[in-house]
């Protein structure tokens, strides 16, 4: 099996568009792998969501990373996480880059907004941007820091989403490159793919390009590929189809007093014992754990 960083590297250079979906913790990770999907986006508005918490870095850092292990363990396809604007300053990011290679994380992803970030597809939200030299600096510190030569860096460019114009979302994309990063996420909150085609149209694929369509999801990916893009988020979808669930089940059980509405509907139990790969340990107990002793009646 390739290394993960590698994995990832292979996918952004895919000359065929490339699809990252949204997980939030191991299970949803799992889930991603076994769907068919070749990589994970570790979604800060889904990680901060499940963990009860609006995506303000009202996580810490910390406490994201001890998430996106659990996720990196719980898969073998490479994780890009969503690490908002790297938690601070260049010197955060040094250091995260260093903890998310020690846990098998294949990417970051760092956008160009200020600590403590909004989320992009909140309406009339501040979304103020960090300054391009100071951005550009922080890509420059995550490269010089990996020790992965796969390991990839993606600069995420806001300027969309701080209504601040295509001018400005090409400079950005022009500095960040130039400063070393693998590719470039441009992002937009239009109900369609225009911003995103007028920047394909002005970008010398001189790098990869990510998007993101969560607002623009009537574009047919044929769009995406035909522009160039090279990978595509599906960013919140396992959330939001999780939250939808557990809000039927729970008003079910709670209107009937009784799981007898809801059993034949649910999970079977079996099977998130499967997800949770249970068969493993019970082959290990073979081989570890002294057979069962039946208990002598007489005490002896
Ligand atoms: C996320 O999934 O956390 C993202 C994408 O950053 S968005 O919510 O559109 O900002
Ligand atoms: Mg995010």
């Amino acid at each position: 099996m390739q290394k993960k960083t590698s994995q990832f590297k292979s996918l952004l250079h895919s000359p065929d568009v490339q699809f990252l979906m949204e997980a939030h913790n191991g299970l949803s990770a799992k889930i991603v792998e076994e769907a068919g999907f070749k990589g994970i986006w570790g979604s800060g508005l889904a990680i901060s969501a499940a963990l009860g918490v609006r995506d303000n870095n009202e996580a810490s850092w910390t406490q994201v990373l001890d998430v996106v292990e659990f996720m990196s363990d719980a898969s073998s396809i490479p994780i890009m996480l969503d690490a908002d604007t790297g938690y601070g300053n260049f010197n955060n990011v040094r250091r995260l880059v260093r903890k998310l290679e020690q846990r098998g994380v294949g990417a970051v992803c760092i956008e160009d907004k200020l600590f403590p970030k909004n989320n992009s597809l909140l309406d009339d939200a501040r979304q103020p941007l960090e300054a391009i030299d100071v951005f550009a600096g922080k890509i420059k510190a995550a490269k010089d820091t990996q020790q992965d030569e796969d390991f990839c860096v993606i600069a995420r460019i806001e300027a969309f989403i701080a209504k601040w114009g295509l001018g400005e979302a090409l400079k950005r994309a022009e500095a960040y490159h130039k400063a070393g990063a693998d590719a470039l996420l441009i992002h937009s909150k239009l109900s369609t793919a225009e911003e995103i085609l007028a920047f394909m149209n002005e970008w010398q694929d001189t790098c990869p390009i990510v998007v993101v369509p969560t607002k623009y999801y009537t574009t047919p990916t044929s769009v995406f590929q035909e522009a160039g893009i090279s990978l595509v988020i599906w960013a919140n979808q396992l959330l939001r189809s999780s939250v939808a669930a557990m809000q039927k089940t729970a008003a079910i059980i709670h209107e009937q007093q009784s799981l007898l509405g809801v059993e034949k509907e649910i999970t079977p139990v079996k099977e998130v014992f499967r997800l949770q790969n249970t068969d493993e340990l019970k082959k290990a107990e073979e081989r570890y754990l002294p057979p069962t002793r039946t208990p002598d009646p007489s005490g002896g």
